[in-house]
């Protein structure tokens, strides 16, 4: 049964209002929200790497400073996401560890590895796309400091999808070996991008509770067709063909019929068995750890500033 506070405060979020920082919530809230939040700033930190493989290899000076800024952008989202973890009463570093620790999830999307120049084009358009069509509707989640993080996000989102799109088509223009490339990549990340959208409805723990509470505006499942249902045609328009033999239109229900990802392999990589889990982890790891030096020597520096503020 609800308590008091509990009904007032989901009178708060039927009436759209938001939530704000020090204002009482259900710690279920809470602790959904830290999830939620904390996983996907791990997302975007995690996610810098494997566009970051590719900076030193762009074929053109304009494609790797374009590059550099999209990977840049994404650090920049990361820490918007940490800073509305930490209103929620966690440390940054209390996150760190747990991802570090394998405590906490990441999108399972960066545990696949970037292949050549085509996956660059194919992780800005899907990858990004994908992101867009789940973080759009965030905008209007329940939690004030989220849904202005995810405001800003959006914006630098849509760059960064024309960016990859711009890329394939450049690809898809140019000689066969390069449209073959640009083919290869949609075959590898089409399932994968899927996947990004969680678990199908049935599966998918957290929904119900997410969606009452607007933490989610929308089920996986939709955000699923929704992609599929604007991805179709752009890669039409690209002239490559989606690796599904049961795609097809349905006039009936205004969209696509498509083919389920793997569940099995969704499962393996997210419990931590997909082909770059290890990579990716201990990449951030050693990253945190060459870093202690520069970690301790601010800490040091802040401490002599404050003994000679007080002297
Ligand atoms: N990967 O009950 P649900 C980006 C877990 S975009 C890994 O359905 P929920 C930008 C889930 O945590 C990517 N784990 O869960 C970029 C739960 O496990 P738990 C980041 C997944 O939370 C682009 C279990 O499965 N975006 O980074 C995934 O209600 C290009 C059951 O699932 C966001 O994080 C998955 N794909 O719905 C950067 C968006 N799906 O925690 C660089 C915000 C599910 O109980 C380059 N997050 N799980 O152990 C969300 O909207 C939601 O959290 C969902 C999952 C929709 C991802």
């Amino acid at each position: 049964e609800m308590t008091p506070e509990e009904i007032a405060f989901q009178d708060r979020i039927d009436r759209n209002e938001k939530i704000e920082p020090k204002e009482w919530m259900p710690e279920g809230y809470r602790k959904t929200l830290i999830r939620q939040i904390g996983q996907h700033a791990h997302s975007e930190i995690v996610g810098q790497l494997p566009e970051g493989n590719w900076i030193t290899r762009a074929p053109t000076l304009e494609r790797k400073a374009i590059l550099l800024a999209k990977v840049q952008d994404e650090a920049g989202h990361g820490l918007y996401l940490y800073c509305a973890a930490e209103t929620l009463g966690v440390s940054r570093d209390e996150l760190l560890e747990k991802l570090h620790s394998g405590n906490m999830k990441y999108s399972s999307i960066f545990n696949y590895p970037t292949l050549t120049w085509a996956d660059m084009g194919a992780v800005g358009w899907l990858v990004d796309g994908a992101a867009i069509m789940n973080q759009v509707p965030l905008q209007r989640t329940s939690y004030g400091p989220y849904s202005r993080a995810m405001i800003r996000i959006c914006k630098e989102e849509s760059f960064h999808q024309r960016q990859g799109y711009d890329i394939m088509m450049k690809m898809c223009a140019g000689t066969p070996e390069q449209k073959a490339m640009a083919q290869d990549a949609l075959n590898r990340f089409w399932y994968p991008a899927l996947m990004m959208f969680g678990p199908s409805d049935k599966d998918s723990v957290h929904s119900a509770q997410s969606m009452a509470w607007k933490i989610k505006m929308n089920t996986n499942d939709e955000l699923r067709q929704k992609f599929v249902d604007q991805t179709v045609p752009q890669a039409e328009y690209l002239g490559l063909t989606v690796p599904d033999p049961d795609l097809k239109w349905n006039e009936d229900k205004g969209g696509y019929d498509f083919s389920e990802p793997d569940w099995s392999e969704f499962f393996a990589v997210i419990a931590g068995n997909g082909p770059c889990n290890a990579e990716r982890l201990g990449a951030r790891v050693k990253a945190w750890e060459d870093g202690a030096w520069f970690r301790e020597g601010l800490m040091a520096h802040a401490a002599k500033a404050e003994d000679r503020a007080r002297a």
